[in-house]
């Protein structure tokens, strides 16, 4: 397949940890906040993870020492970094993600490349698929994402930053250099600041600049890495998105086109999401010990619960048994509910593997009995078997 006419989808959640604080407590939302070390007033030691775009107002910017940033906004609100709500949220979108193609390369906590190639016509067009992936991480996760959208990763990635916040921009194939050609080196991927420095020494500012330029002069100064950026300023990129392939987890989950707290549609909900879980289980042949369920209210509070069984289960009978069971454990019932998801992990990979052996084995010997037979039926008992070749008796 011709790469240029690959569609690759660049996704960068915006101001991601401040993003998230500020979903969880609505009084921080409009103001500036900092998440990392404790600036102690000034004197404290350690970095900004990252900050909210009102805090950027006031030059504040990710790996900026603490105390700078409260020298620049004292009166930001300066927060620790709580990864471990980070990390879950971002297991959140990974499942968006793949709702969208089972292609999805995740390269950070927040971003991630889709291949959406072989899917967009499912969304009706490129751009519409990013506007419902943006939707449905919205309404799902309740904050804003930017997408890049373009024949390659480069160009991609580049293209998600460019229209930040919330952004969505395209580029296509023939606007490729247009898109390019001006961008400042800083832009250019894998040149760190030494090399940015030596660029500009040669009085290489833009992609442009280097796009202008030989290849073999940048591989001289550069070697392969010159290449390489000659390549990618002459909008040619061939990196594949690498799919990961180890599926650690099975959910669904659903937002209710209306919030609503009546149990017997948030029951009749999750039966079915126990359902098409069970169904996506069983076409992946897999079984799981670990069922959780999530519950999410109108101001995003989320509660989850989560039982680990003595055997791996696949069948929606036994997973919405439990996930009933879940969801009575659960008190959210002060609040409306938004969204409400069911997931099956716990796959126990040896265990996997040796039951997928030992069906192979089986599936085997059931093909080599079938095989014997219709020999026997052709030749009469007149054959011999030899170290697992079948001879005929003129052979010998
Ligand atoms: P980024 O995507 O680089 O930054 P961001 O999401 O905060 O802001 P935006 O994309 O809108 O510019 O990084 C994602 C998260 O990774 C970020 O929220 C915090 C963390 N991070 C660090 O902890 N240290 C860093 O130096 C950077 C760059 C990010
Ligand atoms: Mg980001």
């Amino acid at each position: 397949m011709d790469n240029q006419e690959r569609v690759i989808l660049h996704v960068d959640m915006d101001a991601f940890f401040a993003a998230i604080e500020q979903r969880d407590n609505p009084d921080l939302i409009g103001n500036p906040v900092v998440i990392g070390a404790d600036p102690k007033a000034g004197q404290g030691r350690g970095v900004v993870s990252t900050c909210s775009y009102e805090a950027r107002k006031y030059g504040i910017h990710s790996a900026m020492p603490i105390s700078t940033a409260y020298r620049h906004c004292p009166e930001a609100v300066f927060l620790p970094v709580n990864m471990r709500l980070y990390t879950e949220v971002s297991g959140e979108l990974d499942e968006i993600f793949r709702e969208f193609t089972p292609l999805t390369e995740k390269i950070s906590i927040d971003e991630a490349f889709l291949d959406i190639g072989g899917s967009w016509h499912l969304f009706g067009s490129t751009k519409k698929t990013a506007v419902e992936l943006k939707k449905r991480v919205k309404e799902r996760v309740g904050l804003t994402a930017s997408i890049g959208i373009a024949p390659n990763k480069f160009v991609a990635k580049i293209a998600s930053d460019f229209g930040k916040p919330d952004g969505l921009v395209m580029v296509d194939k023939e606007d490729i250099l247009d898109f390019l050609t001006p961008l400042d080196i800083s832009k250019m991927w894998g040149a760190g600041k030494k090399t940015t420095a030596m660029l500009r020494k040669m009085n290489i500012n833009t992609i442009g600049d280097i796009a202008s330029r030989s290849k073999k002069e940048l591989h001289d100064i550069f070697g392969k890495q010159g290449r390489k950026f000659w390549n990618l300023a002459n909008g040619i990129d061939n990196r594949e998105v690498v799919e990961e392939h180890d599926i650690k987890s099975v959910s669904n989950e659903i937002t209710f086109s209306e919030d609503t707290d009546d149990i017997r549609i948030i029951e009749n909900r999750f039966l079915r999401l126990s359902e098409k879980v069970s169904r996506r289980l069983n076409t992946k042949e897999l079984k799981g010990n670990n069922i959780s369920i999530k519950l999410r209210t109108k101001n995003f509070k989320t509660y989850t619960r989560a039982v680990t069984l003595d055997n791996p289960v696949s069948d929606a009978d036994t997973i919405f048994k439990w996930v009933k069971k879940l969801v009575e454990k659960t008190s959210w019932k002060k609040s409306k509910v938004r969204l409400i998801g069911v997931r099956v992990s716990g796959f126990g990979r040896e265990q996997e593997q040796m039951d997928l052996f030992a069906n192979d084995e089986s599936i085997k010997k059931e093909s080599v009995n079938e095989a014997l037979h219709q020999i026997r039926n052709k030749y009469g008992d007149s054959i011999i078997y030899r170290s697992g070749r079948i001879l005929k008796k003129k052979d010998i």
